[in-house]
């Protein structure tokens, strides 16, 4: 099959065709407010060029997703935008794909694009639940003079009525702490994440019956993930989030998912490659949803 770099997978028509797809890849090459770290605005082409190397074949799910078709959409927003516009052009586009009834995907870019899609989908599914996977409370009120920084998303996101549940939190600032004791909401430490799954049940019955999941790769153990603009030792390993986020799949319906804070070091591709595995992984998740159990592959135990 003939490679187009350009899209999710390096694949072409006709599984990438708007009108059929299922799903819309929206990157957003954003992070005008990130703090330490420059570089997550390269993490939607870093994202996209490891994709064109997986296989199609998704051998935990014994299942072609990319059959299902996905759509790569072109770039929505950049730095040249201040933060306020980005999040309102983001909240826009991510709205005209839902729309047209399409799972919505958004690539960053800093977290704070979160706010933007979360928005969107908020609209047509008001009693959603946030997940967030992440190592970061991300709930200052306001951080270097913006209220759109990406360590604020989630206190908009509070701000907008919206239940949400954290997984993989190993940092936090006094103001956030004080917020949380007084605003309480569910949260997972890295620790009880790194030490095994008896938090699974906790987590899954904070999460309602739709769920919106965004996932900041700093969420992951950083020798994992060392490509993210902000790192914290600790946090979560591959197969533990993978058995976590197929039963969230099972237990909620994901109605839109989100993968920021990827930040391509050259010449280390890891990072990239676990971002796009991920993104891939939960299309199937979200896609098949219960239908999977009667999938033809599982030839790997
Ligand atoms: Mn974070």
């Amino acid at each position: 099959m003939e490679i187009h770099p350009e899209n999710f997978l390096g694949i072409g028509p006709p599984f990438t065709e708007l009108d059929r797809a299922r799903a819309v890849l929206l990157p957003v090459p954003y992070d005008r407010t990130a703090t330490y770290g420059k570089g997550t605005a390269k993490g939607p082409e870093g994202l996209i060029t490891a994709s064109c190397s997986l296989e199609l074949y998704d051998e935990e799910l014994g299942q072609d997703t990319y059959t299902l078709g996905i759509h790569t959409a072109p770039p929505e927003s950049g730095n040249e935008d201040l933060p306020e516009k980005m999040v309102k052009k983001v909240e826009a586009a991510v709205g005209r794909y839902l729309e047209m009834g399409k799972l919505v995907v958004t690539v960053g870019g800093e977290h704070s694009i979160t706010a933007g899609s979360v928005a969107a989908h908020h609209r047509r599914h008001p009693k959603l639940t946030v997940v967030q996977l992440d190592a970061h409370a991300d709930l200052r009120d306001e951080y270097e003079g913006s209220k759109n920084n990406h360590a604020c998303v989630m206190r908009r996101i509070r701000e907008m009525g919206i239940p949400t549940l954290g997984v993989g939190i190993r940092s936090l600032s006094r103001e956030e702490a004080d917020f949380l004791s007084r605003h309480p909401a569910t949260l997972i430490s890295g620790r009880r994440v790194a030490q095994g799954r008896e938090w699974f049940q906790e987590a899954l019955s904070a999460a309602g019956e739709e769920v919106y999941l965004t996932v900041d790769v700093d969420y992951f153990d950083p020798a994992l993930v060392p490509g993210t603009g902000t790192p914290e030792p600790g946090g979560g390993d591959w197969y533990t989030t993978l058995a976590f986020l197929e039963a969230l799949s099972r237990k909620s319906r994901i109605v839109g998912f989100d993968i920021m804070e990827l930040s391509p070091i050259p010449l280390q591709p890891a990072s990239d490659f676990l971002a796009a595995k991920l993104l891939y992984r939960l299309l199937g998740y979200t896609l098949f949803g219960d239908g999977r159990d009667g999938a033809p592959g599982h030839i790997l135990r």
